[in-house]
Protein backbone atom coordinates (compact mmCIF):
# COMPACT_ATOMS: atom_id res chain seq x y z
CA UNK A 1 0.00 0.00 0.00
CA UNK A 2 2.64 2.39 1.13
CA UNK A 3 4.63 1.01 -2.11
CA UNK A 4 1.78 2.10 -4.33
CA UNK A 5 1.50 5.47 -2.86
CA UNK A 6 5.09 6.45 -3.36
CA UNK A 7 5.02 5.01 -6.71
CA UNK A 8 1.80 7.16 -7.36
CA UNK A 9 3.25 10.44 -5.95
CA UNK A 10 6.58 9.69 -7.73
CA UNK A 11 4.71 9.81 -11.13
CA UNK A 12 2.89 12.90 -10.28
CA UNK A 13 5.62 14.61 -9.61
CA UNK A 14 8.30 13.65 -11.90
CA UNK A 15 6.01 12.80 -14.91
CA UNK A 16 5.89 16.38 -16.80
CA UNK A 17 9.40 16.89 -16.89
CA UNK A 18 10.96 14.01 -18.68
CA UNK A 19 12.32 14.50 -21.53
CA UNK A 20 15.12 11.68 -21.91
CA UNK A 21 13.50 8.89 -22.75
CA UNK A 22 15.22 6.28 -24.99
CA UNK A 23 14.73 3.24 -26.94
CA UNK A 24 17.08 0.88 -27.30
CA UNK A 25 17.10 -2.28 -29.11
CA UNK A 26 14.06 -4.34 -27.21
CA UNK A 27 13.98 -1.75 -24.52
CA UNK A 28 12.02 1.45 -23.50
CA UNK A 29 13.87 3.80 -21.05
CA UNK A 30 11.46 5.77 -20.02
CA UNK A 31 11.69 8.99 -17.78
CA UNK A 32 15.25 8.80 -16.34
CA UNK A 33 15.95 10.71 -13.27
CA UNK A 34 17.68 11.32 -10.51
CA UNK A 35 17.21 14.02 -7.33
CA UNK A 36 19.56 17.25 -6.26
CA UNK A 37 21.84 16.27 -3.66
CA UNK A 38 23.45 18.59 -0.80
CA UNK A 39 27.16 19.33 -1.12
CA UNK A 40 29.39 16.26 -0.04
CA UNK A 41 26.27 14.00 -0.04
CA UNK A 42 28.16 10.11 -0.38
CA UNK A 43 24.88 8.42 -2.14
CA UNK A 44 22.36 9.04 -4.88
CA UNK A 45 19.95 7.50 -6.25
CA UNK A 46 18.91 6.48 -9.81
CA UNK A 47 15.49 6.06 -11.55
CA UNK A 48 13.65 4.69 -14.46
CA UNK A 49 11.37 2.75 -15.67
CA UNK A 50 12.72 0.17 -18.57
CA UNK A 51 10.04 -1.96 -20.47
CA UNK A 52 11.04 -4.75 -22.42
CA UNK A 53 8.91 -5.00 -25.97
CA UNK A 54 10.79 -8.39 -26.99
CA UNK A 55 10.36 -11.75 -26.43
CA UNK A 56 12.94 -12.80 -24.31
CA UNK A 57 13.59 -11.64 -20.71
CA UNK A 58 16.41 -9.59 -20.48
CA UNK A 59 18.41 -8.22 -17.43
CA UNK A 60 20.05 -5.06 -16.37
CA UNK A 61 23.17 -6.73 -14.94
CA UNK A 62 25.72 -3.44 -14.21
CA UNK A 63 25.62 0.25 -14.07
CA UNK A 64 28.23 2.57 -14.12
CA UNK A 65 28.64 6.41 -13.07
CA UNK A 66 31.78 8.67 -14.09
CA UNK A 67 30.62 10.86 -10.84
CA UNK A 68 30.45 7.53 -8.38
CA UNK A 69 33.11 5.71 -7.05
CA UNK A 70 30.45 2.77 -7.25
CA UNK A 71 27.07 2.07 -8.79
CA UNK A 72 25.29 -0.61 -7.72
CA UNK A 73 21.70 -1.97 -8.43
CA UNK A 74 19.79 -2.03 -5.11
CA UNK A 75 15.72 -2.84 -3.80
CA UNK A 76 13.91 -1.87 -1.02
CA UNK A 77 11.99 -4.09 0.84
CA UNK A 78 10.22 -4.36 4.20
CA UNK A 79 12.10 -6.25 6.79
CA UNK A 80 9.59 -6.70 9.69
CA UNK A 81 8.85 -2.53 9.64
CA UNK A 82 11.80 -1.41 8.77
CA UNK A 83 12.40 -0.24 5.00
CA UNK A 84 15.76 -1.90 4.29
CA UNK A 85 17.69 -1.87 0.95
CA UNK A 86 20.13 -4.35 -0.60
CA UNK A 87 21.82 -4.81 -3.50
CA UNK A 88 21.06 -6.92 -6.14
CA UNK A 89 23.92 -9.05 -7.19
CA UNK A 90 22.63 -11.15 -9.74
CA UNK A 91 21.01 -7.65 -11.32
CA UNK A 92 17.41 -7.24 -12.31
CA UNK A 93 15.15 -9.16 -14.85
CA UNK A 94 12.91 -7.23 -17.18
CA UNK A 95 10.58 -9.51 -18.53
CA UNK A 96 9.46 -10.14 -21.77
CA UNK A 97 6.46 -8.17 -22.68
CA UNK A 98 6.72 -6.05 -18.88
CA UNK A 99 8.56 -3.58 -17.68
CA UNK A 100 10.39 -3.13 -14.75
CA UNK A 101 10.53 0.77 -12.57
CA UNK A 102 12.96 1.87 -10.55
CA UNK A 103 11.98 4.36 -8.52
CA UNK A 104 11.90 5.88 -4.79
CA UNK A 105 10.98 3.71 -1.89
CA UNK A 106 11.64 0.50 -4.63
CA UNK A 107 14.18 -0.62 -6.92
CA UNK A 108 17.34 2.06 -7.83
CA UNK A 109 20.85 2.40 -9.47
CA UNK A 110 22.63 3.19 -6.17
CA UNK A 111 25.54 5.83 -7.10
CA UNK A 112 27.67 5.49 -3.97
CA UNK A 113 31.08 7.83 -3.61
CA UNK A 114 30.20 10.92 -5.33
CA UNK A 115 32.82 13.28 -6.77
CA UNK A 116 30.58 16.21 -7.04
CA UNK A 117 26.90 17.11 -6.21
CA UNK A 118 24.28 16.54 -8.37
CA UNK A 119 22.23 19.56 -9.09
CA UNK A 120 18.96 20.39 -10.21
CA UNK A 121 18.03 21.00 -13.85
CA UNK A 122 21.37 18.84 -15.10
CA UNK A 123 21.69 15.43 -16.62
CA UNK A 124 24.24 12.75 -14.95
CA UNK A 125 24.73 10.03 -17.11
CA UNK A 126 24.84 6.82 -15.79
CA UNK A 127 26.19 3.27 -18.31
CA UNK A 128 23.82 0.64 -17.88
CA UNK A 129 24.53 -2.96 -19.15
CA UNK A 130 22.10 -5.56 -20.02
CA UNK A 131 22.82 -9.22 -20.68
CA UNK A 132 21.53 -9.15 -24.29
CA UNK A 133 20.76 -5.86 -25.16
CA UNK A 134 24.16 -4.95 -24.20
CA UNK A 135 25.39 -1.47 -22.98
CA UNK A 136 23.75 1.57 -23.21
CA UNK A 137 24.21 5.77 -21.76
CA UNK A 138 21.30 7.30 -19.85
CA UNK A 139 21.19 10.95 -19.23
CA UNK A 140 19.39 10.88 -15.78
CA UNK A 141 17.44 14.37 -15.37
CA UNK A 142 18.31 15.63 -12.22
CA UNK A 143 15.22 17.19 -10.36
CA UNK A 144 14.76 18.29 -7.20
CA UNK A 145 15.73 17.26 -3.36
CA UNK A 146 12.23 16.07 -2.80
CA UNK A 147 11.49 15.79 0.83
CA UNK A 148 9.97 12.27 0.49
CA UNK A 149 13.23 10.97 -0.78
CA UNK A 150 14.65 7.32 0.07
CA UNK A 151 16.29 7.56 3.57
CA UNK A 152 19.34 5.51 2.54
CA UNK A 153 21.67 3.29 5.08
CA UNK A 154 24.81 4.07 3.53
CU1 LIG B 1 20.44 2.01 -2.37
Amino acid sequence: MIRTLLAVLALTFAAPAFAHDITFGDLQLNGPFARATLPNAPVAGGFVTIVNTGSEDDRLISATAEIAKDTQIHEMAMEGDVMKMRQLPDGLVIPAGGSVTLEPGGYHLMMMGLSAPLVEGETVPVVLTFEKAGTVTLDLHIGGAAADAPTHGH
